[in-house]
């Protein structure tokens, strides 16, 4: 029982690392684990309280990918041990496992069916040579499909691992190669191929360059307090996405469409995206899953064609009330046409920060509108733009209860004094952001305990479709205070104390810390 359990275990092992190692061949198609990842997340990812959020952020992927391995190499002991008891159980569940892998992969939008086909046959075949062999039984492979007739093929020496140590030095052995082919599929997968793109494209210069305000990084008595910078480095931005696998897209190949209630329907290459008329826009992009004081949001330098010059060449017609942006990998994202006129920036970007995108902020190309929450406008990885009307179709997070309009709700958040730091009574800056893109930031206003509101200093913005830094100077006083932010925009409006959580249109409240000052 236990010698089959272990044999059962190393099998799934060397099936999964050679499925592994096999799909990543193609580099942009998606791994077996990872196609089932993703399906899973399709499926179901929604309806986990967890993850009942619109976000898939880099942990909840990590947490999935090694809770699948560990679910694939209990079912294989689970199989292994049963089987003295079910002769065929292990063939049944390897080869059901199989098609599950099978559907999942080549249900993937970016699957290679053959390459797919021939992973899951070299893995599941190895899978199962190789619990055969650790059983001591080459021939149960020969003879599964007759039935349960080899009842003397258990006393078979097999290849002689009769004593236990010498069984699981070889299982053991054969473990430590099925992680060293693991390994060499993450690493073939990892390879670099936007290098190249970098090498080949280089980014047009924009029509309208963004200048930064000196001012917009605040800086106390000649010190930046350390706080969240106003332009956020590309690699801390933060990344949301329903991908397991980031999606990687061969610039020289891909087309994007313009499509639905169009006069001229039509396509571009990146090499004619980058020869159009290019501006640089710097916008907060915000997810709506962001809690109250969370970091879900960040703001960069966009840089790509402004969508509503591709939309005027396409013409659209009158009665398209929503614009959809449809991802390489089948995300959907819509917005109201009409949005477009009331002066707030959307371009279909495809710099950031100076730039090519990276793969996993939606290279070669994607949309970034402000004062838009993500999951209905900043669609990554862009393969169409399709216009249609409000009613006739819905976003990808629609159908998973969010809602349907996104537009980005006032927000405040206390950077400084950071969480559970020392403090000693005298002047302490308290410091943070606050956004109310395309609508602007008029004040800031921080409270200590329950005491009077008092304006908080604001930094410079290059635009109003950006978040603002503040900052404020306290008298602190020795004790436990509680200290909370809340912003007014550039119509008056104060921000909501009302407490909501961010499903389904995004989090609203007072963002506060509690300090304790010696
Ligand atoms: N193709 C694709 N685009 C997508 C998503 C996605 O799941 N797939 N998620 C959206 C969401 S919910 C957010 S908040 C933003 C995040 O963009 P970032 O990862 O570049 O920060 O991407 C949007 N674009
Ligand atoms: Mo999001």
């Amino acid at each position: 029982m236990f010698r089959e359990s272990i044999s059962g275990l190393v099998a799934a092992a060397v099936a999964l690392s050679i499925g592994e190692l096999i799909t990543a061949a193609s580099v942009s198609g998606p791994s077996l684990i990872g196609a089932v990842g993703d399906a899973f997340i399709n499926l179901w990812g929604s309806q986990l309280k967890d993850l009942a959020v619109a976000v898939f952020g880099t942990r909840h992927k990590l947490a999935l990918s090694i809770g699948m391995v560990t679910v694939a190499l209990g079912l294989g002991a689970l199989l292994g041990g049963l089987r003295q008891r079910y002769r065929h159980l292990p063939m049944i569940g390897f080869l059901s496992a199989a098609g599950l892998g099978l559907w999942a992969y080549l249900s993937h939008p970016l699957s290679n069916p053959g390459l797919g086909l021939l992973a899951i046959t070299v893995a599941v075949g190895s899978g199962l040579i190789v619990m055969s062999l650790l059983n001591g039984q080459p021939r149960s492979i020969a003879v599964a499909g007759q039935g349960a007739t080899g009842q003397d093929s258990a006393q078979m020496p097999g290849i002689g691992l009769a004593d236990r140590r010498k069984f699981l030095q070889v299982a053991g052995g054969v473990l430590t190669g099925a992680g060293a082919v693991a390994l060499l599929g993450l690493q073939v997968r990892s390879r670099e191929f936007l290098t190249e793109a970098n090498r080949i494209w280089r980014i047009p210069r924009a029509q309208r360059q963004v200048i930064v305000p000196s001012g917009a990084s605040v800086a106390v008595d000649g010190i930046t307090p350390g706080i969240t910078p106003y332009i956020t480095p590309t690699e801390d931005f933060f990344r949301i996405d329903t991908a397991l696998r980031i999606p990687r897209v061969d610039a020289d190949t891909w087309r994007m469409r313009i499509t639905g209630m169009v006069d001229q329907p039509f396509e571009i290459d990146f090499e004619e995206l980058l020869s159009m008329d290019a501006t640089e826009e710097p916008i907060t992009l915000q997810c709506v899953s962001n809690e109250v004081g969370g970091d879900l949001v960040g703001t960069a330098i966009w840089q790509g064609v402004p969508l509503t010059d591709l939309l005027e060449r396409a013409g659209v017609q009158p009665g398209a009330t929503q614009i959809i942006g449809e991802s390489v990998d089948d995300f959907t994202a819509g917005f109201p046409t009409e949005l477009l006129s009331d002066g707030r920036s959307a371009l279909v970007a495809y710099a950031m920060n100076g730039e090519l995108l990276p793969i996993q902020h939606g290279f070669p190309a994607r949309l970034v509108v402000s004062g838009l929450y993500g999951y209905v406008s900043a669609t990554k990885w862009l393969r169409e733009i399709r216009l249609t009307t409000w009613e006739a179709e819905d976003g990808y997070w629609m159908p998973r209860g969010w809602s349907k309009e996104g537009p980005v709700k006032m927000a405040s958040r206390i950077d400084l004094p950071r969480r559970s730091e020392q403090l000693q009574a005298g002047t302490t800056v308290v410091a943070g952001i606050a956004l109310a893109p395309s609508i602007g930031i008029s004040a800031v206003e921080v409270q200590v305990d329950d005491g009077p509101w008092k304006a908080a200093h604001l930094g410079e913005v290059a635009s109003e479709q950006t978040w603002v830094q503040w900052w404020w100077s306290w008298e602190a006083t020795s004790g436990d205070h509680l200290l909370r932010v809340r912003a007014i925009d550039a119509n008056g409006l104060v921000q909501t104390a009302e407490s909501a959580s961010p499903a389904p249109s995004g989090a609203t409240g007072w963002h506060q810390r509690r300090v304790r000052v010696s």
